[in-house]
């Protein structure tokens, strides 16, 4: 009987003849192989891309595999449009194509582009045959081969004997179920890492090498192949012992029937070339001829490391080292591309999923923590460890179910803590880091998100048996929801610490207004470096006690230094403040009239444009990096953390900007205004005014310097001099939920962080380039202005953009003027929530002044007759004024 032979085919047919001896399929159009190819489709660099498939087939890729998995790639798009780019180019489409996914749905999205016969990497029967059979009648239909692996219900085959019985099953259910033609089934046996240093992994190339002697006697009319990358891993860096490695395996598995194999076309050395001596060793460790081959091939390693490599090797070293300090050098240095693998052995090599996590997780998050403690290790680098953390813990989790719906034991860890931005805020960013980080620390960290009621916050402490709440806000308003919610734990007898911080949040804060409602430990924490003492000492039976009695003891004195200073202090009455407002001859003064008035409506602004204008230097501050861009990227101390943070925010900008993951949308308008008194009256065409109401400075100064208030830029009606008055509201984060959910989905806390960080960066570049436009452009009041981003960041230009809740304006109820004003929320989407915050979170609103003495400035404390004054002024009474003004108080309301 004549043997049946296998036709693939691109644009030209490749016919497996018997003479053909080695099929070799081209690796390096494999995210998952090659860092080079992930970069460029990550960056959408397709042009390059398929260059790289050309050098294959130019090397003597007789197949190009390809294969876009990544988390961070659209990989059925990327397929796609890969496959329909290449298929115009004659020199590759010469050659199949092997369409490479764990997924299915890309499978199919390729196998929709294929001209000629291809090839589908893999099916298997994992999902159990229904599945399998369901995948390979689809694979008929769309007439291509299929490489079938060796992985059953029960997991990857390892052994020989595994890997033949099922390849055998497969084959029979094939043929018999399907009549899939038996030259188009491609055994894929696993090829498996060999000196590892674990020695149950020492037999694995003979277990492929035999597994393919096998599988060829019993099925000679089907193929044998296998990713020939795998086999060297733990040499990754080595480049010559690597090749060498390959060369050997080959060699051997080729005779024993492997005939297909995805290598690196390029690269392959041949086994005669091999330095003797090196063959030597590699084929002791191939063959596993003796015990001591890995140590030995180690040892020769060193003399064949190839100068350009030699840092890789070693920091690839420690792929050799027994699993828990492969988990602790993955958490140290926040590298994820392994962690599940290493999880599932040592999974498998504990009693128990939860020894995991207890053992060499944690040990190896100790030592993350005791880094970063002592200021070894920075913020950006334990986020990564993080994530690092949370895959291996998703790995486990669902054995960690199982044996505890079997057992009841659900493992130990520090406490539990309930986090929560409060009601009326959402900024997140803080309180995500701060999440992380006590994560990183065996803290159970229940985060309930953003704009969360108090009664919430408390339920859930008590479902959840909670140790501690924590709760985040970034802006004043906050901060009186935050004491609200430490009142009403007071009512309902809460008995766990409360831990406050965010941006406006402070210990004088916490002292005088939060601690005293709340008898059971209140803490203010500055930063996320901070929040795991304060709650290591807080759980801590012996410590607690001790450390409460301290923090109490330091707020009383604040309590007692805030009384004995709120008396020294001078501030004057609110008359004698006015009679010291900032005045100009205005009779000397032409304010400019806005050459474009009316509202100006701005929709998906380009993002491209707004990055050149960002100021990086907040950018790390977030991350809690010092110093200032562009000198922190080569500062002595965080200089190399800060470059590696950059370049991720650099190529997440890339692709944030061209994949249109956000939408930056702004609203801007100018109208005719009067200054009246401490109030601005806007002229909006209506009957009546619109009027805007600021706040004066108090404070004694001396006679030179004013008592200044906003409204003093404004020319009054009887200066016979119409002025204007702008205003503002940019948003950059307009689709950003469903990117942050994705990310957090594949818990990576540290994309979804810096995907926040960014969007706020943007928003912030939004409302410099708006006023840039502004001063230049609509209000045209400095056409001729020209300023570097650097001059830009500096302020070296006139006019201002104070925003509500700003220190010259700390009232953020006015943004609801400002909001009707533009009628914001119907043009740009923007919403303003209870406590006057802004949704998205990525936004910035506020006034444009134009005059060119115009400055910012901390109007600070009020005297109750100001508050008086500005609750009439408002329709207000005093309380309500007393509550939004809380943060400029001289006094304490009664
Ligand atoms: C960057 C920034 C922005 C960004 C983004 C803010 C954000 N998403 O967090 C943008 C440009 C969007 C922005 C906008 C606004 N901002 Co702003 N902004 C800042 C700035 C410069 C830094 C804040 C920041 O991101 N810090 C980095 C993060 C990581 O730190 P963090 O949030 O403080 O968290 C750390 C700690 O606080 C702590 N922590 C936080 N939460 C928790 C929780 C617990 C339990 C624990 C233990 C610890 C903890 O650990 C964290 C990590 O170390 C501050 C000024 C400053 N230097 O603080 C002003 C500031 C916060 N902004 C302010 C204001 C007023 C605004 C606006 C209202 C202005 C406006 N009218 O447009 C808007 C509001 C936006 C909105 N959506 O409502 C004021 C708030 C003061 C006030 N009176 O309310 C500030 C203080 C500036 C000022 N001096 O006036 N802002």
């Amino acid at each position: 009987m004549t043997r049946r032979l296998t036709r693939l085919s691109g644009l030209e047919p490749l016919v497996l003849t018997p003479d053909l001896n080695f099929v070799n399929v081209g690796e390096r159009t494999n995210v998952t192989g090659s860092a080079r190819f992930r970069n460029l489709i990550k960056e959408e660099r397709f042009e390059e891309a398929v260059d790289v498939a050309r050098q294959q087939v130019e090397n003597g890729a007789q197949i190009i595999d390809v294969n876009m998995d990544e988390g961070l790639i659209d990989s059925e798009a990327a397929m796609v449009r890969f496959l329909n780019l290449i298929a115009s180019e004659p020199d590759i489409a010469r050659v199949p194509v092997m369409i490479d996914s764990s997924k299915w749905s890309v499978i199919e999205a390729g196998l929709r582009c294929l001209q000629g016969k291809g090839v589908v990497n893999s099916i298997s029967l994992k999902e159990g045959e229904d599945a399998f059979l369901e995948h390979a009648r689809k694979i008929m239909q769309y007439g291509a081969a299929a490489v079938v692996m060796a992985f059953d219900e029960d997991g990857q085959a390892d052994s020989l004997e595994r890997k033949v019985a099922i390849c055998s099953r497969a084959h029979a259910l094939l043929t018999e179920k399907l009549d899939f033609p038996p030259e188009d089934i491609i055994f894929d046996p696993n090829i498996f890492a060999i000196a590892t240093g674990i020695e149950e992994h020492d037999n694995y190339a003979v277990d492929f090498i035999e597994a393919a002697r096998e599988l060829k006697k019993r099925f000679p009319e089907s193929h044998v192949s296998g990713g020939l990358s795998n086999v060297s891993f733990s040499f990754r860096g080595n480049n010559t012992v690597r090749e060498a490695i390959h060369s050997v395996f080959l060699y051997h598995a080729i005779a024993a029937g492997m005939d297909m194999g995805i290598v690196n076309a390029g690269a392959l050395a041949i086994y005669d070339d091999l330095d003797p001596e090196l063959r030597e060793a590699v084929e002791d460790v191939v063959l596993n001829r003796r015990k001591d081959g890995t140590e030995r091939l180690l040892a020769l390693a060193e003399r064949f490391k190839d100068d350009k490599t030699e840092a890789k090797v070693e920091n690839l070293a420690w792929r050799e080292k027994p699993v828990s300090e492969r988990l602790s050098h993955a958490l140290v240095h926040g590298i994820d591309q392994y962690v599940i693998d290493d999880t599932e052995e040592a999974r498998q090599q504990s009693s128990r999923p939860l020894d995991v996590i207890e053992g060499p997780l944690m040990a190896g998050m100790n030592v993350v923590g005791d880094l970063f403690g002592a200021g070894k290790m920075f913020l950006p680098q334990v986020v990564k460890s993080a994530r690092v953390m949370k895959k291996a813990v998703a790995h486990l989790i669902p054995y960690i179910e199982e044996e505890k719906a079997r057992t009841g034991d659900a493992g130990k860890n520090n406490g539990t803590i309930i986090m929560a931005t409060v009601k009326g805020d959402v900024h997140d960013i803080g309180k995500n880091i701060v999440g992380v980080v006590l994560r990183c620390n065996n803290f159970e960290v229940i985060d309930l998100g953003v704009m969360v009621p108090a009664q919430k916050i408390l339920e859930t402490a008590r479902e959840h048996n909670a140790d501690i709440i924590g709760l985040s806000g970034l802006i004043t308003p906050s901060l009186e929801e935050m004491s609200q919610v430490a009142k009403e734990m007071q009512r309902q007898d809460f008995r766990v610490p409360l831990l406050i911080g965010g941006a406006t949040t402070s210990r004088a804060h916490t002292a005088l207004r939060i601690e005293p409602h709340y008898n059971a430990g209140t803490v203010w924490v500055k930063d996320a470096s901070r929040a795991v003492g304060v709650a290591q000492s807080l759980v801590s039976k012996d410590a607690v006690e001790a450390f409460l009695e301290k923090i109490r003891a330091e707020y009383a004195e604040v309590r007692e230094r805030h009384k004995s200073r709120g008396e020294g202090k001078k501030l004057v009455t609110l008359q004698q403040a006015r009679d010291r407002a900032w005045t100009r001859d205005w009779t000397a003064y032409d304010p400019p009239a806005p050459k474009q008035p009316g509202v100006h409506v701005f929709d998906d602004y380009d993002l491209a444009e707004l990055r050149t204008y960002i100021d990086w230097t907040p950018f790390f501050q977030a991350w809690e990096l010092a110093g200032r861009f562009p000198a922190i990227l080569d500062d002595a101390v965080v200089g190399a953390q800060a470059r590696e943070l950059y370049e991720d925010a650099q190529s997440m900008l890339d692709r944030l900007i061209a994949e249109k993951w956000l939408r930056a949308r702004a609203a801007i308008g100018f109208w005719p205004a009067q200054r009246v008194g401490d109030d601005v009256e806007v002229d909006t065409g209506a009957e009546a005014p619109t009027t805007l109401h600021f706040l004066r400075q108090q404070a004694d100064k001396p006679v030179e310097r004013p008592n200044l208030c906003l409204a003093d830029f404004i020319a009054p009606a009887d200066a016979g001099k119409p002025d204007w008055i702008g205003g503002f509201a940019v948003t950059a984060g307009i689709g950003i939920e469903e990117h942050v959910a994705r990310f957090e989905a594949d818990n990576d806390d540290y994309s979804s962080i810096l995907l926040k960080a960014l969007a706020d960066r943007l928003a912030e570049a939004f409302a410099e380039r708006m006023h840039q436009r502004v001063r230049t452009e609509f209000w045209g009041h400095a056409v001729d202005e020209q300023l570097d981003n650097e001059a830009l960041i500096a302020e070296n230009y006139r006019g201002i953009r104070p925003a509500p809740g700003y220190p010259a304006c700390p009232d953020h109820t006015e943004k609801t003027t400002l909001f009707e004003l533009l009628d914001v929320t119907a043009r740009t989407g923007i919403e303003l929530t209870e406590g006057f915050a802004m949704y998205p979170a990525a936004a910035v609103s506020g006034w444009y002044f134009a005059h060119p003495d115009s400055q910012y400035f901390v109007v600070g404390n009020l005297t109750r007759e100001q508050v008086a004054d500005y609750a009439r002024r408002k329709g207000w009474s005093q309380s309500e004024a007393e509550r939004w003004l809380a943060a400029n108080l001289a006094y304490e309301p009664d």
